[in-house]
């Protein structure tokens, strides 16, 4: 076997691994609610030669020898896992949250059952029951919306639906929701359909980890979650769980749904606990939602709408229903200034899922840039000003040149020694 520099072995792959570290450090204010950055701790977990092993099984539990060390890693990450979410039991194995999701639901229902989930354009999820996934194919999926006035899940509109559905299990936790998840409204609605309750946290699980969100634990039985995104890990999926659970959880992972278990992904979750366990997660989790109250109060300022009115956690929802823009058109212009942004369903959304009318916005990545509320505030009066007037390229280059000068004062893997 040969080893050579990337540069050399493969210049094709090695140039565009450059660009995008380009683009990442200098050509885009990210904003994507999902991103975030990694430290090079957990570049360095996950670049590792954890890569070159079979683990099939748990730990103690494996179907093949040479495993002791793949041991000690994963049970790092699950005990980590344990302590900070304060669960019972832990599978860091999901190589996804869509595989967690899949895993979890097989772990306690089998095809064709009922599942209460929430409408996709109301915050949930493809694997919360949508009909081009596995979940809306292979499950009886009803629906639970928000409430029309306050555009938040409310306690009666969930246990009225749970009443009229009487659902196997709940599914809560969404991915375009600004609002905190009332989990003991959640709980009694499960309790009055004997329904089994799950959360996906994906996108608030480093708020959880930091006690910024309230914990989905004891109210929920199931819990999953990814880990790279506020909880700024490895990419990757987890399921937590309680004891009576635990079992069943574990063989829908594998052998059910997944065969050997990515050890590098589990050694880079094992690294992102331990970082999350830090106080200076804790002031970092806390910067994220004040980052977004002032970006929402930037958006405000230049008259956007948002979902609910705010925020209470790490994105808005900006509802464009009843601007000139569709959230496709938003979100190209605001590529044109280099703030990178998705276009997002929003509640009653008249426009197709590849078109919208909303763009979600996130503070997770740039909060881990060391950017604070004065820069988020402003960057919510460019959103605003570029929303408001698309076609006018004065004004972009305008935004243009303040979001360069941004993203050269708050450098990202400049001086960490991380080249790609
Ligand atoms: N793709 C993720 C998001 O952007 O929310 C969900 O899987």
């Amino acid at each position: 076997m040969e080893h050579r520099d990337l540069s050399e072995a493969d210049p094709e792959v090695h140039e565009a691994l450059e660009n995008e570290m380009e683009r990442q450090e200098k050509e885009g204010l990210e904003m994507i609610a999902s991103e975030n950055f990694v430290p090079k701790q957990i570049l360095q977990a996950q670049g590792s030669i954890l890569t070159n092993k079979y683990a099939e099984g748990y730990p103690g539990k494996r179907y093949y020898a040479g495993c002791k060390y793949h041991d000690e890693i994963e049970d790092l990450a699950r005990d980590r896992a344990r302590e900070i979410f304060g669960a019972y039991h832990v599978n860091v194995q999901p190589h996804s949250g869509s595989q967690a999701n899949f895993a979890a639901y097989f772990s306690v229902l089998e095809a064709g059952d009922k599942i209460l989930g929430p409408v996709l354009s109301h915050g949930g999820h493809l694997t919360h029951g949508h009909h081009v996934n596995f979940s809306g194919e292979l499950f009886d999926f009803d629906t639970y919306s928000i409430n029309e006035e306050t555009e938040r899940f409310e306690k009666e509109d969930i246990i009225k639906a749970a009443k009229e559905h009487d659902p196997d299990l709940i599914v809560c936790g969404y991915s375009a929701y600004p609002r905190k998840i009332n989990f003991s409204a959640f709980r009694e609605a499960a309790n009055e359909a004997d329904a089994i309750l799950m959360c996906d946290i994906a996108h608030i699980s480093g708020l959880v980890a930091a006690g910024e969100h309230p914990s989905p634990f004891p109210e929920c039985d199931i819990v999953t979650t990814t880990t790279h995104k506020s909880i700024r890990g490895a990419r990757g999926g987890m399921i937590l769980c309680k004891e009576e659970y635990g079992d069943q959880v574990d063989k829908a992972l594998f052998p059910f749904s997944q065969g050997g278990p990515l050890m590098h992904q589990i050694a880079g979750k094992a690294v992102c606990f331990r970082e999350a366990m830090k106080p200076e997660f804790k002031d970092y989790a806390k910067q994220i939602k004040k980052n977004t109250k002032a970006l929402a109060e930037g958006l405000r300022r230049e008259d956007l709408k948002m979902v609910s009115g705010g925020t209470d956690n790490h994105l808005v929802l900006v509802d464009l229903r009843e601007e000139e823009v569709t959230g496709k058109e938003a979100e190209e212009a605001l590529e044109d200034v280099n703030i990178i942004v998705n276009k997002n369903m929003v509640p009653h959304d008249p426009e197709s899922p590849r078109i919208t009318s909303g763009i979600r916005i996130g503070t997770p990545a740039l909060t881990t840039r060391g950017m604070e509320e004065d820069m988020l505030e402003k960057i919510g009066e460019m959103i605003g000003k570029v929303v408001n007037s698309p076609e006018d390229e004065a004004l972009k280059d305008e935004v243009h040149e303040n979001v360069s000068e941004l993203l050269e004062e708050f450098e990202l893997y400049e001086n960490s020694g991380v080249r790609y």
